[in-house]
Protein backbone atom coordinates (compact mmCIF):
# COMPACT_ATOMS: atom_id res chain seq x y z
CA UNK A 1 0.00 0.00 0.00
CA UNK A 2 1.60 3.69 -0.98
CA UNK A 3 0.99 5.29 2.67
CA UNK A 4 2.84 2.44 4.14
CA UNK A 5 5.85 3.20 2.00
CA UNK A 6 5.77 6.77 2.24
CA UNK A 7 5.48 7.01 6.06
CA UNK A 8 7.45 3.96 6.90
CA UNK A 9 9.61 6.42 8.98
CA UNK A 10 6.57 7.02 11.45
CA UNK A 11 5.00 3.87 10.84
CA UNK A 12 4.40 2.61 14.50
CA UNK A 13 2.08 -0.58 15.05
CA UNK A 14 1.04 0.44 18.58
CA UNK A 15 -0.75 3.51 17.20
CA UNK A 16 -1.54 2.48 14.19
CA UNK A 17 -5.37 2.57 13.52
CA UNK A 18 -8.11 1.65 10.20
CA UNK A 19 -8.23 4.86 8.19
CA UNK A 20 -9.01 5.23 4.27
CA UNK A 21 -6.34 3.70 2.52
CA UNK A 22 -6.37 7.28 0.89
CA UNK A 23 -2.88 9.03 2.29
CA UNK A 24 -4.09 11.91 0.13
CA UNK A 25 -7.32 12.16 2.01
CA UNK A 26 -5.60 11.17 5.23
CA UNK A 27 -2.76 13.74 5.18
CA UNK A 28 -5.22 16.32 3.78
CA UNK A 29 -7.35 16.06 6.68
CA UNK A 30 -4.20 15.98 9.20
CA UNK A 31 -3.03 19.47 7.22
CA UNK A 32 -6.53 21.18 8.05
CA UNK A 33 -6.46 20.67 11.83
CA UNK A 34 -2.59 21.37 12.05
CA UNK A 35 -3.84 24.76 10.20
CA UNK A 36 -6.75 25.18 12.78
CA UNK A 37 -9.42 24.12 11.19
CA UNK A 38 -11.81 22.54 13.73
CA UNK A 39 -14.99 21.79 11.97
CA UNK A 40 -16.65 20.18 8.36
CA UNK A 41 -19.28 19.80 6.85
CA UNK A 42 -19.68 16.90 5.07
CA UNK A 43 -22.49 15.86 2.38
CA UNK A 44 -22.47 11.97 1.42
CA UNK A 45 -21.55 10.36 -1.76
CA UNK A 46 -18.78 7.69 -3.00
CA UNK A 47 -16.39 9.40 -4.56
CA UNK A 48 -16.16 11.76 -1.33
CA UNK A 49 -16.08 8.12 0.75
CA UNK A 50 -12.14 8.34 1.63
CA UNK A 51 -12.27 11.97 2.50
CA UNK A 52 -15.68 11.35 4.59
CA UNK A 53 -13.89 8.47 6.37
CA UNK A 54 -10.65 10.68 6.89
CA UNK A 55 -12.43 12.96 8.03
CA UNK A 56 -15.07 11.13 10.52
CA UNK A 57 -12.48 9.38 11.92
CA UNK A 58 -10.30 12.32 13.39
CA UNK A 59 -11.71 13.27 16.39
CA UNK A 60 -10.58 16.68 16.41
CA UNK A 61 -12.54 17.87 13.73
CA UNK A 62 -16.05 17.82 14.88
CA UNK A 63 -18.48 16.90 12.01
CA UNK A 64 -21.83 17.10 11.09
CA UNK A 65 -23.26 15.48 8.19
CA UNK A 66 -25.60 17.92 6.06
CA UNK A 67 -27.16 16.31 2.47
CA UNK A 68 -28.03 18.92 0.54
CA UNK A 69 -24.78 21.21 -0.68
CA UNK A 70 -26.65 24.43 -0.66
CA UNK A 71 -27.50 23.96 3.10
CA UNK A 72 -24.21 22.92 4.12
CA UNK A 73 -22.06 25.50 2.64
CA UNK A 74 -24.55 28.18 4.41
CA UNK A 75 -24.47 26.06 7.57
CA UNK A 76 -20.22 26.03 7.12
CA UNK A 77 -20.37 29.98 6.48
CA UNK A 78 -22.61 30.38 9.86
CA UNK A 79 -20.16 28.52 11.85
CA UNK A 80 -17.09 30.07 9.75
CA UNK A 81 -18.28 33.96 10.65
CA UNK A 82 -19.56 33.28 14.15
CA UNK A 83 -16.55 31.23 15.24
CA UNK A 84 -13.54 33.20 13.21
CA UNK A 85 -11.97 29.99 12.72
CA UNK A 86 -11.59 27.66 8.77
CA UNK A 87 -14.58 25.82 8.65
CA UNK A 88 -14.13 22.78 5.88
CA UNK A 89 -16.99 21.45 3.25
CA UNK A 90 -16.62 18.03 1.91
CA UNK A 91 -18.85 17.04 -1.26
CA UNK A 92 -18.84 14.25 -3.84
CA UNK A 93 -18.54 14.78 -7.79
CA UNK A 94 -20.79 16.38 -10.01
CA UNK A 95 -23.84 19.15 -9.06
CA UNK A 96 -23.10 18.75 -5.49
CA UNK A 97 -20.18 21.15 -5.86
CA UNK A 98 -22.11 23.40 -8.03
CA UNK A 99 -24.65 23.75 -4.91
CA UNK A 100 -21.46 25.24 -2.84
CA UNK A 101 -21.56 28.42 -4.75
CA UNK A 102 -24.52 30.59 -3.39
CA UNK A 103 -22.37 30.19 -0.35
CA UNK A 104 -19.07 30.34 -1.33
CA UNK A 105 -19.80 33.72 -3.56
CA UNK A 106 -21.56 34.91 0.16
CA UNK A 107 -18.15 33.81 1.61
CA UNK A 108 -16.34 35.69 -0.66
CA UNK A 109 -17.25 39.22 -0.67
CA UNK A 110 -17.46 38.63 3.32
CA UNK A 111 -13.85 37.84 3.53
CA UNK A 112 -14.95 34.25 5.47
CA UNK A 113 -12.27 31.46 4.89
CA UNK A 114 -14.36 28.20 3.62
CA UNK A 115 -11.86 24.94 2.54
CA UNK A 116 -13.94 23.55 -0.30
CA UNK A 117 -13.15 20.32 -0.53
CA UNK A 118 -15.07 18.26 -3.36
CA UNK A 119 -13.79 14.16 -4.67
CA UNK A 120 -13.41 14.43 -8.63
CA UNK A 121 -12.84 11.50 -11.03
CA UNK A 122 -9.56 10.72 -12.28
CA UNK A 123 -8.20 13.12 -14.91
CA UNK A 124 -9.14 10.94 -17.81
CA UNK A 125 -12.78 10.12 -17.19
CA UNK A 126 -13.91 13.87 -17.19
CA UNK A 127 -16.57 14.07 -20.25
CA UNK A 128 -16.22 10.73 -21.08
CA UNK A 129 -20.05 9.80 -19.91
CA UNK A 130 -18.97 7.79 -16.84
CA UNK A 131 -21.72 9.25 -14.89
CA UNK A 132 -22.11 11.96 -12.10
CA UNK A 133 -18.72 14.01 -13.75
CA UNK A 134 -19.15 17.37 -14.50
CA UNK A 135 -15.79 19.55 -15.09
CA UNK A 136 -15.14 20.50 -11.59
CA UNK A 137 -11.66 22.06 -11.92
CA UNK A 138 -11.85 25.91 -11.21
CA UNK A 139 -15.55 25.65 -10.88
CA UNK A 140 -15.68 28.06 -8.53
CA UNK A 141 -13.14 30.25 -9.81
CA UNK A 142 -14.85 33.35 -9.36
CA UNK A 143 -15.70 33.36 -5.77
CA UNK A 144 -12.61 31.85 -4.55
CA UNK A 145 -9.23 33.08 -3.44
CA UNK A 146 -7.78 30.02 -5.53
CA UNK A 147 -8.31 26.83 -7.18
CA UNK A 148 -6.51 23.79 -6.50
CA UNK A 149 -6.39 20.36 -8.56
CA UNK A 150 -5.07 17.71 -6.47
CA UNK A 151 -2.45 14.83 -8.75
CA UNK A 152 -3.78 11.44 -8.91
CA UNK A 153 -0.60 10.01 -8.41
CA UNK A 154 1.05 8.74 -5.09
CA UNK A 155 4.30 8.49 -5.96
CA UNK A 156 6.45 10.56 -3.37
CA UNK A 157 7.17 13.05 -5.48
CA UNK A 158 3.11 13.72 -6.26
CA UNK A 159 2.41 13.45 -2.56
CA UNK A 160 4.95 16.59 -1.65
CA UNK A 161 3.24 18.54 -4.45
CA UNK A 162 -0.27 17.32 -3.40
CA UNK A 163 0.76 18.46 0.72
CA UNK A 164 2.31 22.02 -0.79
CA UNK A 165 -0.57 22.62 -2.98
CA UNK A 166 -2.84 21.81 0.52
CA UNK A 167 -0.61 23.94 2.81
CA UNK A 168 -0.92 26.56 0.10
CA UNK A 169 -4.89 26.28 0.20
CA UNK A 170 -5.02 26.74 3.85
CA UNK A 171 -2.68 29.75 3.99
CA UNK A 172 -4.15 31.48 1.45
CA UNK A 173 -7.45 30.72 3.43
CA UNK A 174 -6.54 33.54 6.14
CA UNK A 175 -4.01 35.03 4.54
CA UNK A 176 -3.48 37.93 4.42
CA UNK A 177 -7.45 39.19 3.76
CA UNK A 178 -9.14 35.56 4.42
CA UNK A 179 -11.57 33.82 1.48
CA UNK A 180 -12.84 30.67 0.76
CA UNK A 181 -10.30 28.62 -0.70
CA UNK A 182 -10.87 25.51 -3.30
CA UNK A 183 -9.04 22.09 -3.61
CA UNK A 184 -10.50 19.44 -6.21
CA UNK A 185 -9.28 16.05 -4.91
CA UNK A 186 -9.42 13.42 -7.64
CA UNK A 187 -9.73 9.94 -6.47
CA UNK A 188 -10.26 6.24 -8.48
CA UNK A 189 -10.08 2.59 -7.60
CA UNK A 190 -11.33 1.30 -4.42
CA UNK A 191 -13.04 3.96 -2.61
CA UNK A 192 -14.17 2.59 0.51
CA UNK A 193 -10.94 0.40 1.06
CA UNK A 194 -9.83 0.84 4.87
CA UNK A 195 -6.37 -0.25 6.08
CA UNK A 196 -4.69 -0.22 9.47
CA UNK A 197 -2.09 2.83 9.00
CA UNK A 198 0.18 4.86 11.15
CA UNK A 199 -0.67 8.47 12.19
CA UNK A 200 -0.03 10.59 9.50
CA UNK A 201 2.11 13.74 10.27
CA UNK A 202 2.52 15.80 6.75
CA UNK A 203 4.80 18.97 7.46
CA UNK A 204 2.37 21.28 8.42
CA UNK A 205 3.88 24.46 6.62
CA UNK A 206 4.24 27.39 9.18
CA UNK A 207 3.54 31.66 8.67
CA UNK A 208 4.69 34.16 10.67
CA UNK A 209 2.12 37.36 9.81
CA UNK A 210 3.85 40.35 11.06
CA UNK A 211 1.82 42.84 13.39
CA UNK A 212 0.00 45.20 11.55
CA UNK A 213 1.36 48.57 12.87
CA UNK A 214 1.18 52.23 10.34
CA UNK A 215 4.74 53.94 10.94
CA UNK A 216 5.11 56.63 13.26
CA UNK A 217 4.88 59.48 10.46
CA UNK A 218 1.58 57.83 8.63
CA UNK A 219 -0.22 57.97 11.81
CA UNK A 220 0.82 61.38 12.88
CA UNK A 221 -0.11 62.61 9.20
CA UNK A 222 -3.52 60.37 9.53
CA UNK A 223 -3.98 62.03 12.89
CA UNK A 224 -3.43 65.83 11.98
CA UNK A 225 -5.98 65.41 9.29
CA UNK A 226 -8.55 64.66 11.71
CA UNK A 227 -7.18 67.08 13.94
CA UNK A 228 -6.93 69.51 11.66
CA UNK A 229 -10.50 69.04 10.00
CA UNK A 230 -14.60 70.06 11.63
CA UNK A 231 -16.18 67.50 9.86
CA UNK A 232 -15.30 64.25 10.51
CA UNK A 233 -17.54 61.19 9.90
CA UNK A 234 -16.91 57.14 10.71
CA UNK A 235 -19.20 55.48 8.87
CA UNK A 236 -19.04 51.39 10.21
CA UNK A 237 -20.89 48.88 8.10
CA UNK A 238 -20.79 44.80 8.01
CA UNK A 239 -18.02 43.96 10.69
CA UNK A 240 -17.31 40.73 13.06
CA UNK A 241 -17.64 41.99 16.96
CA UNK A 242 -13.98 43.68 17.80
CA UNK A 243 -14.15 44.82 21.57
CA UNK A 244 -10.58 46.55 20.48
CA UNK A 245 -12.47 48.16 17.30
CA UNK A 246 -14.85 49.24 19.48
CA UNK A 247 -12.41 50.50 22.27
CA UNK A 248 -10.41 52.52 19.57
CA UNK A 249 -13.56 54.09 18.29
CA UNK A 250 -15.05 54.87 21.41
CA UNK A 251 -12.51 57.13 21.93
CA UNK A 252 -12.45 58.95 18.74
CA UNK A 253 -16.58 59.47 19.13
CA UNK A 254 -15.12 61.88 22.29
CA UNK A 255 -13.58 63.95 19.83
CA UNK A 256 -16.11 66.66 18.87
CA UNK A 257 -15.17 66.78 15.06
CA UNK A 258 -16.39 63.22 14.81
CA UNK A 259 -19.43 61.36 14.53
CA UNK A 260 -19.34 57.40 14.02
CA UNK A 261 -22.40 56.31 12.64
CA UNK A 262 -22.82 52.04 12.48
CA UNK A 263 -25.29 50.15 10.73
CA UNK A 264 -27.27 47.45 12.55
CA UNK A 265 -24.39 44.67 12.08
CA UNK A 266 -21.44 46.74 12.47
CA UNK A 267 -21.27 45.06 15.88
CA UNK A 268 -20.12 48.52 17.80
CA UNK A 269 -21.84 49.64 20.85
CA UNK A 270 -21.81 53.02 22.21
CA UNK A 271 -23.78 56.02 23.66
CA UNK A 272 -22.04 58.21 21.32
CA UNK A 273 -22.00 56.31 17.82
CA UNK A 274 -25.18 56.94 15.71
CA UNK A 275 -26.88 53.14 15.57
CA UNK A 276 -29.56 53.71 13.66
CA UNK A 277 -28.39 55.81 10.41
CA UNK A 278 -31.70 56.07 8.53
CA UNK A 279 -33.52 57.06 11.22
CA UNK A 280 -31.68 59.86 11.83
CA UNK A 281 -31.10 60.47 7.94
CA UNK A 282 -35.17 61.00 7.53
CA UNK A 283 -34.67 63.63 10.33
CA UNK A 284 -32.69 66.00 8.02
CA UNK A 285 -34.08 68.07 5.86
CA UNK A 286 -32.47 68.16 1.89
CA UNK A 287 -31.67 72.12 2.72
CA UNK A 288 -29.64 70.96 5.69
CA UNK A 289 -27.79 68.01 4.29
CA UNK A 290 -24.76 70.20 3.09
CA UNK A 291 -24.05 71.02 7.12
CA UNK A 292 -24.51 67.19 8.16
CA UNK A 293 -22.37 66.07 5.29
CA UNK A 294 -18.79 65.48 6.51
CA UNK A 295 -15.45 67.12 4.85
CA UNK A 296 -13.64 63.65 6.01
CA UNK A 297 -15.24 60.62 5.45
CA UNK A 298 -13.77 57.16 6.77
CA UNK A 299 -15.60 53.44 5.68
CA UNK A 300 -14.96 50.48 7.33
CA UNK A 301 -16.78 47.08 6.69
CA UNK A 302 -18.96 45.13 4.26
CA UNK A 303 -21.55 46.26 1.55
CA UNK A 304 -23.36 49.42 3.41
CA UNK A 305 -27.35 48.21 4.11
CA UNK A 306 -28.47 51.61 3.96
CA UNK A 307 -29.66 53.09 0.60
CA UNK A 308 -30.03 56.73 2.34
CA UNK A 309 -26.61 56.83 3.81
CA UNK A 310 -25.46 56.05 -0.09
CA UNK A 311 -27.30 58.41 -1.65
CA UNK A 312 -26.57 61.24 1.14
CA UNK A 313 -22.64 60.33 0.27
CA UNK A 314 -22.54 60.49 -3.09
CA UNK A 315 -24.41 63.38 -3.28
CA UNK A 316 -22.62 65.71 -0.96
CA UNK A 317 -18.98 64.23 -1.42
CA UNK A 318 -16.74 64.67 1.19
CA UNK A 319 -13.32 66.76 0.11
CA UNK A 320 -11.55 63.53 1.34
CA UNK A 321 -12.49 59.66 2.00
CA UNK A 322 -10.48 57.22 3.66
CA UNK A 323 -11.21 53.28 3.59
CA UNK A 324 -10.23 50.71 5.86
CA UNK A 325 -9.81 47.39 4.83
CA UNK A 326 -7.18 44.73 3.36
CA UNK A 327 -8.95 44.09 0.16
CA UNK A 328 -6.69 43.29 -2.95
CA UNK A 329 -8.61 45.73 -5.03
CA UNK A 330 -10.44 49.33 -4.59
CA UNK A 331 -13.77 49.75 -3.50
CA UNK A 332 -15.20 53.06 -4.14
CA UNK A 333 -18.73 52.24 -2.89
CA UNK A 334 -19.58 56.69 -2.37
CA UNK A 335 -17.65 57.78 -5.46
CA UNK A 336 -15.33 59.68 -3.72
CA UNK A 337 -12.01 57.90 -2.20
CA UNK A 338 -9.01 59.58 -2.26
CA UNK A 339 -6.90 57.16 0.55
CA UNK A 340 -6.79 53.40 1.16
CA UNK A 341 -5.58 52.30 4.59
CA UNK A 342 -5.06 48.66 4.13
CA UNK A 343 -4.49 48.13 7.67
CA UNK A 344 -6.97 46.21 10.22
CA UNK A 345 -9.28 48.62 11.45
CA UNK A 346 -8.36 48.03 15.08
CA UNK A 347 -4.90 48.23 14.87
CA UNK A 348 -5.33 51.44 12.75
CA UNK A 349 -7.59 53.27 15.77
CA UNK A 350 -5.80 52.22 18.23
CA UNK A 351 -2.52 53.74 16.79
CA UNK A 352 -3.87 57.01 15.48
CA UNK A 353 -6.46 57.54 18.03
CA UNK A 354 -4.25 58.90 20.62
CA UNK A 355 -2.66 61.49 18.62
CA UNK A 356 -5.67 63.53 17.70
CA UNK A 357 -6.82 66.06 19.30
CA UNK A 358 -10.00 67.82 19.83
CA UNK A 359 -11.43 71.22 18.04
CA UNK A 360 -14.20 73.50 18.24
CA UNK A 361 -16.30 71.98 16.40
CA UNK A 362 -19.81 71.66 16.73
CA UNK A 363 -20.07 68.33 14.40
CA UNK A 364 -20.90 65.58 16.20
CA UNK A 365 -23.21 67.59 18.86
CA UNK A 366 -25.20 68.57 15.84
CA UNK A 367 -25.76 65.06 15.16
CA UNK A 368 -26.52 63.45 18.22
CA UNK A 369 -29.51 66.61 18.80
CA UNK A 370 -31.01 65.22 15.75
CA UNK A 371 -31.26 61.69 16.79
CA UNK A 372 -33.05 63.07 19.69
CA UNK A 373 -35.25 65.00 17.47
CA UNK A 374 -35.23 61.40 15.08
CA UNK A 375 -36.62 59.69 17.99
CA UNK A 376 -39.27 61.27 19.19
CA UNK A 377 -40.51 61.27 15.55
CA UNK A 378 -39.89 57.43 14.75
CA UNK A 379 -41.78 56.96 17.95
CA UNK A 380 -44.55 59.36 16.84
CA UNK A 381 -44.70 56.93 13.60
CA UNK A 382 -44.65 53.78 15.30
CA UNK A 383 -46.97 54.89 17.69
CA UNK A 384 -49.61 56.02 15.45
CA UNK A 385 -49.19 53.77 12.54
CA UNK A 386 -51.50 50.40 11.80
CA UNK A 387 -50.57 47.16 12.55
CA UNK A 388 -48.05 46.58 10.17
CA UNK A 389 -44.46 45.25 9.53
CA UNK A 390 -42.97 48.29 11.38
CA UNK A 391 -45.12 47.56 14.55
CA UNK A 392 -44.28 44.74 14.84
CA UNK A 393 -40.48 44.98 14.66
CA UNK A 394 -40.79 48.19 17.27
CA UNK A 395 -42.47 45.49 19.73
CA UNK A 396 -40.08 42.57 18.99
CA UNK A 397 -36.80 43.60 19.08
CA UNK A 398 -36.54 45.85 22.35
CA UNK A 399 -38.04 42.36 23.62
CA UNK A 400 -35.39 40.10 22.74
CA UNK A 401 -33.37 39.40 25.74
CA UNK A 402 -30.18 40.54 26.38
CA UNK A 403 -27.45 37.97 24.99
CA UNK A 404 -28.82 36.87 22.32
CA UNK A 405 -27.25 36.40 18.78
CA UNK A 406 -29.44 38.42 16.14
CA UNK A 407 -29.34 37.21 12.68
CA UNK A 408 -31.46 39.25 9.75
CA UNK A 409 -32.23 38.20 6.39
CA UNK A 410 -32.73 40.13 3.30
CA UNK A 411 -35.85 41.81 1.90
CA UNK A 412 -37.43 44.52 4.49
CA UNK A 413 -35.68 42.46 7.47
CA UNK A 414 -32.47 44.37 7.63
CA UNK A 415 -33.77 47.18 6.62
CA UNK A 416 -36.37 47.73 9.78
CA UNK A 417 -33.31 46.34 11.76
CA UNK A 418 -31.74 49.44 10.51
CA UNK A 419 -34.33 51.72 12.32
CA UNK A 420 -34.12 50.64 15.93
CA UNK A 421 -30.90 50.38 17.96
CA UNK A 422 -30.56 46.77 20.04
CA UNK A 423 -27.71 47.28 22.15
CA UNK A 424 -28.77 44.10 23.93
CA UNK A 425 -27.86 42.05 21.64
CA UNK A 426 -24.56 40.13 21.40
CA UNK A 427 -24.24 40.07 18.09
CA UNK A 428 -26.16 40.74 14.45
CA UNK A 429 -25.63 39.31 11.20
CA UNK A 430 -27.13 39.06 7.78
CA UNK A 431 -25.49 38.22 4.37
CA UNK A 432 -25.10 41.19 3.18
CA UNK A 433 -21.71 39.77 1.04
CA UNK A 434 -24.11 39.38 -1.94
CA UNK A 435 -27.67 39.53 -0.54
CA UNK A 436 -29.47 36.37 -0.98
CA UNK A 437 -32.42 35.44 0.15
CA UNK A 438 -31.36 31.90 -0.40
CA UNK A 439 -28.97 30.62 2.83
CA UNK A 440 -30.19 32.85 5.57
CA UNK A 441 -31.86 30.11 7.79
CA UNK A 442 -28.97 27.92 7.27
CA UNK A 443 -26.56 30.37 7.90
CA UNK A 444 -28.15 31.30 11.56
CA UNK A 445 -28.22 27.72 12.12
CA UNK A 446 -24.29 27.11 11.42
CA UNK A 447 -23.76 30.18 13.75
CA UNK A 448 -25.77 28.89 16.41
CA UNK A 449 -23.94 25.59 16.33
CA UNK A 450 -20.43 27.00 17.41
CA UNK A 451 -21.39 28.49 21.07
CA UNK A 452 -23.96 28.19 23.97
CA UNK A 453 -25.91 31.41 22.73
CA UNK A 454 -29.63 31.61 21.63
CA UNK A 455 -29.66 32.26 18.03
CA UNK A 456 -32.79 34.16 16.82
CA UNK A 457 -33.19 34.47 13.18
CA UNK A 458 -35.65 36.90 11.73
CA UNK A 459 -36.96 36.34 8.59
CA UNK A 460 -38.97 37.09 5.35
CA UNK A 461 -41.87 34.08 4.81
CA UNK A 462 -40.73 34.38 1.04
CA UNK A 463 -36.75 33.87 2.35
CA UNK A 464 -37.91 31.24 5.08
CA UNK A 465 -39.98 29.08 2.23
CA UNK A 466 -36.58 29.30 -0.02
CA UNK A 467 -34.65 27.83 2.81
CA UNK A 468 -36.35 25.18 4.68
CA UNK A 469 -33.73 22.25 3.86
CA UNK A 470 -32.12 24.20 6.82
CA UNK A 471 -34.80 22.94 9.10
CA UNK A 472 -34.66 19.34 7.50
CA UNK A 473 -31.22 18.67 8.81
CA UNK A 474 -31.96 18.19 12.44
CA UNK A 475 -29.15 19.93 13.77
CA UNK A 476 -31.71 22.81 15.30
CA UNK A 477 -31.13 23.16 18.99
CA UNK A 478 -33.80 24.73 21.39
CA UNK A 479 -31.06 27.80 21.23
CA UNK A 480 -32.48 28.20 17.75
CA UNK A 481 -35.76 30.19 17.12
CA UNK A 482 -36.53 31.51 13.82
CA UNK A 483 -39.64 34.91 13.42
CA UNK A 484 -41.00 34.79 10.37
CA UNK A 485 -42.38 38.57 9.23
CA UNK A 486 -45.31 36.66 7.56
CA UNK A 487 -46.13 39.48 5.09
CA UNK A 488 -47.50 37.98 2.14
CA UNK A 489 -44.67 37.74 -0.26
CA UNK A 490 -41.94 39.50 -0.87
CA UNK A 491 -42.56 42.94 0.81
CA UNK A 492 -39.65 44.45 -0.40
CA UNK A 493 -41.08 44.86 -3.88
CA UNK A 494 -44.15 46.79 -2.74
CA UNK A 495 -41.49 48.80 -1.20
CA UNK A 496 -39.15 49.64 -3.77
CA UNK A 497 -39.64 52.05 -6.43
CA UNK A 498 -40.10 50.48 -9.78
CA UNK A 499 -41.74 46.69 -9.09
CA UNK A 500 -43.85 48.23 -7.18
CA UNK A 501 -45.64 50.44 -9.58
CA UNK A 502 -45.83 47.44 -12.64
CA UNK A 503 -49.04 45.24 -12.70
CA UNK A 504 -47.18 42.28 -12.43
CA UNK A 505 -45.89 43.43 -8.57
CA UNK A 506 -48.45 40.91 -7.24
CA UNK A 507 -47.77 37.42 -9.58
CA UNK A 508 -44.17 38.26 -10.39
CA UNK A 509 -42.23 40.17 -7.75
CA UNK A 510 -44.48 39.67 -4.43
CA UNK A 511 -45.57 36.35 -5.33
CA UNK A 512 -48.48 36.16 -2.72
CA UNK A 513 -48.18 32.62 -2.05
CA UNK A 514 -48.89 31.98 1.43
CA UNK A 515 -45.85 29.26 3.23
CA UNK A 516 -47.02 26.55 5.31
CA UNK A 517 -45.09 27.86 8.16
CA UNK A 518 -46.93 25.93 10.91
CA UNK A 519 -46.93 22.49 8.73
CA UNK A 520 -43.00 23.35 8.55
CA UNK A 521 -42.23 23.61 12.13
CA UNK A 522 -44.42 20.67 13.03
CA UNK A 523 -42.64 18.51 10.70
CA UNK A 524 -39.11 19.39 11.83
CA UNK A 525 -40.00 19.62 15.23
CA UNK A 526 -39.95 23.60 16.21
CA UNK A 527 -42.50 24.66 18.54
CA UNK A 528 -45.18 26.68 16.59
CA UNK A 529 -46.47 30.26 18.24
CA UNK A 530 -47.88 32.83 15.96
CA UNK A 531 -49.50 36.83 16.24
CA UNK A 532 -51.54 38.88 14.31
CA UNK A 533 -51.98 41.75 15.61
CA UNK A 534 -50.27 43.76 18.33
CA UNK A 535 -51.94 42.39 21.49
CA UNK A 536 -50.69 38.79 20.12
CA UNK A 537 -47.71 39.42 19.29
CA UNK A 538 -47.29 41.42 23.16
CA UNK A 539 -48.70 38.14 24.53
CA UNK A 540 -47.24 35.52 22.85
CA UNK A 541 -43.12 37.44 22.72
CA UNK A 542 -42.68 36.06 26.54
CA UNK A 543 -43.74 32.47 25.86
CA UNK A 544 -41.41 32.12 22.69
CA UNK A 545 -38.26 33.88 24.33
CA UNK A 546 -39.10 31.65 27.10
CA UNK A 547 -39.34 27.82 25.31
CA UNK A 548 -35.96 25.96 25.96
CA UNK A 549 -37.78 22.42 24.89
CA UNK A 550 -37.44 22.73 21.36
CA UNK A 551 -36.59 25.06 18.46
CA UNK A 552 -39.13 27.56 17.84
CA UNK A 553 -41.00 29.44 15.35
CA UNK A 554 -43.02 32.42 15.56
CA UNK A 555 -44.97 33.32 12.40
CA UNK A 556 -45.73 37.06 12.69
CA UNK A 557 -48.74 37.99 10.04
CA UNK A 558 -49.21 41.40 8.52
CA UNK A 559 -51.04 42.85 5.71
CA UNK A 560 -48.84 43.77 2.49
CA UNK A 561 -50.47 46.91 1.19
CA UNK A 562 -50.18 48.71 4.72
CA UNK A 563 -46.67 47.79 5.48
CA UNK A 564 -45.33 49.36 2.19
CA UNK A 565 -47.42 52.33 2.61
CA UNK A 566 -46.09 52.93 6.59
CA UNK A 567 -42.71 52.24 5.48
CA UNK A 568 -42.57 54.55 2.85
CA UNK A 569 -44.05 57.36 4.00
CA UNK A 570 -41.51 56.69 7.02
CA UNK A 571 -38.69 56.52 4.44
CA UNK A 572 -39.82 59.79 2.54
CA UNK A 573 -40.73 61.97 5.92
CA UNK A 574 -38.18 63.85 5.65
CA UNK A 575 -39.44 65.44 2.11
CA UNK A 576 -42.83 65.93 3.65
CA UNK A 577 -41.19 67.79 7.24
C1 LIG B 1 -31.08 34.14 -4.18
C2 LIG B 1 -31.88 35.38 -4.37
N1 LIG B 1 -32.92 35.40 -5.24
C3 LIG B 1 -33.65 36.53 -5.40
C4 LIG B 1 -33.36 37.66 -4.68
C5 LIG B 1 -34.18 38.93 -4.90
N2 LIG B 1 -34.94 39.25 -3.67
C6 LIG B 1 -34.54 40.18 -2.80
S1 LIG B 1 -35.57 40.39 -1.53
C7 LIG B 1 -36.66 39.27 -2.17
C8 LIG B 1 -37.96 39.00 -1.49
C9 LIG B 1 -37.79 38.62 -0.06
O1 LIG B 1 -39.05 38.34 0.48
P1 LIG B 1 -39.21 38.02 1.99
O2 LIG B 1 -38.17 37.09 2.41
O3 LIG B 1 -40.60 37.59 2.25
O4 LIG B 1 -38.88 39.39 2.71
P2 LIG B 1 -39.75 40.75 2.68
O5 LIG B 1 -39.33 41.50 1.46
O6 LIG B 1 -41.18 40.41 2.66
O7 LIG B 1 -39.30 41.44 3.91
C10 LIG B 1 -36.17 38.71 -3.35
C11 LIG B 1 -36.85 37.68 -4.16
C12 LIG B 1 -32.25 37.60 -3.80
N3 LIG B 1 -31.89 38.64 -3.06
N4 LIG B 1 -31.56 36.45 -3.65
MG1 LIG C 1 -42.19 38.64 3.01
Amino acid sequence: MPSRKLCSRHFNYKTAMENTSYTICRELVALCLSHGVRRVVLSPGSRNAPLLVAFAREKAIEHHVVVDERVAAFIALGMATRSGEPVALVCTSGTALLNYAPAVAEAYYRHVPLIVISADRPDEWIDQDDSQTIRQQGVLGAFVKQSYHLPTHTDDTSLWYARRLVNDALLQAVTPCSAPVHINVPLGGALCEVADVAPDKPICIEDIRPEQRLSHADATLLASAISQAQKVMILVTMTNPSPTLQEALSAMAKLPQVVVLTESIANLHDEAFIPTIDRVLTAIDNSEKTDFAPQLLITLGGAPVSRMVKEFLRQYTPAEHWRVGSESHVIDTMQSLTRRLQIDAASLFTQITPLCTPTTSYYAAMWSEREVIATALHNRIVDEAPWCDLRAFASLLPAIPQGVVLHLSNGTSIRYAQLFDTPQVAASYCNRGVSGIDGSTSTALGASMVDEATHLLITGDMSFGYDTGALATGLATPRFKIVVMDNGGGGIFRFIKGPSDLPELEECFEVQRRQPIEGYAQLHGFKYFHADSEEDLQDVLPQFFAENDCPAILAISTPSEVNATVLRSYMRRARVR
